[in-house]
């Protein structure tokens, strides 16, 4: 039995990686004037929106990966009330989609900036409404890096758009996002193969190699389903 979980979780590890990208940008390519296909709104109208930070032009590592992030302030030579929205491109999901990205506060001492992560069904809108977006998390960034991970399986066959929002705070600093990846799974496909093979002649030794023939090798096998011995 202790072999035979084994193998599952061997296939579960297949099924894992089997996770295919929808979307993702570290915020690397984008030339300063121009986010690729995101859509930036000013909400609270100061003339203050998302903007691409780059190491390079602070003289210190502000990014999470490569050299450039996007932010939005909450102090800028004085205290900003911001609510600013980063748009995403259009996409459209499939089964077991989900949005991951990176966040921290830039400043040390100011590092609480307030956040939240939000989705519509109603992209390409020609007038931004917030009530047309749905929160998908909503948290206070720190002074360290965070993984924010948001389940969009419900969302599966919709064409939808995935904003950044910086709102419900004032007079901290910056709030950075970087390494923006949208992904769903290919476990429907996979487990229409894995369903085939259970019925033919497949055989999985116990770290999940696949032999399309009965092994010549002695050893522990699964074959349709069932743990087999071969001396
Ligand atoms: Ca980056
Ligand atoms: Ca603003």
């Amino acid at each position: 039995m202790k072999k035979f979980l084994l193998f599952a979780a061997a296939i579960l590890a297949m099924s894992a990686s089997a996770q295919t990208v929808v979307y993702e940008t570290s915020f690397e390519d984008e030339p300063e004037s121009d986010l690729a296909g995101w859509s930036l709104v000013d909400a609270d109208g100061d003339g203050n929106v998302f903007f691409l930070y780059n190491d390079n032009n602070v003289g210190a590592v502000v990014a999470h990966s490569g050299v450039q992030c996007i932010a939005s302030a909450s102090w800028m030579q004085s205290a900003l009330t911001p609510d600013n929205w980063l748009i995403s491109p259009t996409m459209t999901l499939g089964e077991g989609a989900k949005v991951e990205l990176y966040v921290a506060g830039q400043d040390p001492s100011y590092a609480a900036e307030h956040y939240g992560i939000f989705i519509t069904e109603n992209p390409s809108e020609d007038t931004f409404t917030a009530d047309d977006f749905v929160c998908l998390h909503e948290a206070n960034a720190t002074a360290n890096w965070e993984l924010i991970e948001c389940d969009l399986a419900e969302y599966a066959g919709k064409d939808v758009q995935i904003a950044i929002r910086h709102f419900n705070i004032t007079d901290m600093f910056y709030v950075k996002f970087d390494d923006f990846k949208v992904t769903q799974s290919g476990n429907t496909a996979i487990n229409e193969v894995k369903a085939n093979e259970m019925e033919s002649n497949v055989w999985f030794d116990l770290q999940g190699r696949r032999y399309n023939e009965r092994p010549q090798t002695a050893g522990i096998y699964v074959n349709n389903g069932k743990k087999v011995v071969i001396k």
